[in-house]
């Protein structure tokens, strides 16, 4: 069989180690919280970037040479990039990878050969996941990079590009379904626009929740239990993208009768594109139950695109972690690297070291948001801070019971109210001692 990456299958060797193609601190065994850390975390490697990916920028094209690139015809590229990106996913040791359709599959002429290639790299991926066990954590359609795409897929202006787009997503979906896809993940790369001034936006608002809801009635059809996201993101490549974040997901979900169907997929470098951090898009999802899955990476604070670089911020793998055992753990959900190596990462262990790094960082987030759940200062700090909320006069907001002329004669009788610190400083330097 051929070696696309020849280099050892990675293990976990403890923070003493000095090999860079060992982890120090992911031990998928390693019980934490009565669930070992493969398990929390579900790490998925991504297709597009890690594989397809060849460190290409708007200034200059790829510089990164892959052994699977052999220069033959294009489905003999797709099945060596396949069997390599197998190889890949067993010797990191992660239980499953995402894919786009047209990361798989070249696309064709026509929607039809299209297909037909896109089932026979699905015969391959199957094979291969029965080989090795590796398992699809969610698929998705690309309808961003084609040209029939540039005004949008489900909001284009032509109602025929968008019969094309829920052709595209319903044959997705298929083999999703076909490959055990634990998810499938909506994210609108063109759902925007770049000029109001030839927009309907209220209409392009309406289209997108059809194509939802047929999405929704699809998956009924064919029997796809998997779990439906949304990808938040406000602009880039348009200028305004109507899932802007968690906020604009939720209450588009709400308006189109969706809620009970998706859940979203938080993605870190989109959270501060949309000027949040990783951790409030988190918050907000986990506090509206629309937690579902992650896209783990990171921005640069002084660039201000998508850099999608491997997530290694111990404060943002913490908080995050912290949020999501408080909300229960991933169900179908897990971590994505939705990141790519720079472009002058040209060596194919840049890819290793890239993927030990974010996932040892994950690790050191677990294990500094368990002991902070254990410890429980937080949260006794949280909880001490609304505890007014269990008194009497709180109780009775809360459950509706008080009403403006009530809480009128509850300020005249008792007057100004007793003001509380907010603690920042004291709770910032606990958090310091898990970082
Ligand atoms: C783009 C992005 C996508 C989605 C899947 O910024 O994050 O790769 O994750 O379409
Ligand atoms: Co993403």
């Amino acid at each position: 069989m051929a070696q696309y990456f020849p280099v050892r299958a990675i293990r976990y060797e403890g923070p003493d180690s000095r090999n860079p193609l060992a982890f120090k601190h992911y031990d998928p065994r390693q019980k934490i919280r009565g669930k070992t850390m493969a398990e929390h975390f579900r790490f998925a490697v991504c297709y597009w970037h890690s594989f397809k990916g060849l460190g290409g920028d708007q200034f200059g094209g790829g510089t990164i040479q892959r052994s699977y690139n052999t220069g033959e015809a294009p489905m003999k590229v797709a099945e060596h990039t396949m069997r390599a990106a197998f190889e890949f996913f067993t010797k990191l040791g992660v239980g499953y990878w995402c894919f786009h359709d047209r990361d798989i599959a070249p696309e064709a002429d026509t929607l039809a050969e299209t297909n037909r290639r896109l089932d026979a790299m699905v015969d391959l991926a199957e094979k291969l996941q029965a080989d090795t066990g590796v398992k699809l954590l969610w698929g998705t359609s690309n309808m961003f990079s084609h040209r029939r795409f540039m005004s949008g897929a489900a909001t284009n202006p032509s109602p025929a590009v968008f019969a094309y787009a829920a052709s595209q997503v319903k044959k997705a979906m298929e083999v999703t379904h076909r490959l055990g896809g634990a998810g499938y993940v909506f994210w609108g790369g063109r759902e925007g626009y770049e000029t109001l001034l030839n927009t309907d936006m209220g209409r392009e608002l309406d289209h997108l929740g059809r194509f939802l809801n047929l999405a929704v009635d699809y998956k009924k059809t064919l029997g796809f239990e998997g779990a439906f996201y949304i990808e938040p993101k406000p602009k880039e490549p348009t200028k305004h993208q109507y899932d802007s974040d968690a906020g604009a997901c939720h209450a588009f979900l709400q308006k189109y009768g969706l809620m009970k169907h998706f859940k979203l997929n938080i993605e870190a470098n989109h959270a501060t594109l949309a000027g949040h951090t990783f951790h409030h898009e988190l918050e907000y999802a986990a506090a509206n139950g629309l937690l579902g899955s992650v896209d783990a990476n990171r921005g640069d604070a002084l660039l201000g695109w998508d850099t999608d670089q491997f997530p290694l911020d111990l404060y943002d793998t913490t908080l995050a972690m912290y949020t999501i055992l408080r909300a229960g753990g991933f169900t179908t959900g897990g971590l994505n690297f939705d990141a790519h190596v720079r472009r002058q990462s040209i060596a194919h262990e840049d890819l290793f070291h890239a993927h030990i790094g974010a996932m040892d960082a994950f690790a050191r987030g677990l294990k500094g948001a368990a002991a902070m759940l254990k410890d429980g200062r937080l949260a006794a700090a949280v909880r001490e801070r609304y505890a007014g909320w269990d008194s009497d006069l709180g109780a009775k907001i809360e459950k509706g019971k008080a009403r403006f002329a009530a809480l009128e004669a509850y300020t005249l009788k008792h007057g100004e109210p007793e003001l509380q610190s907010g603690r920042q400083e004291f709770l910032e330097n606990i958090l310091n001692e898990y970082i």
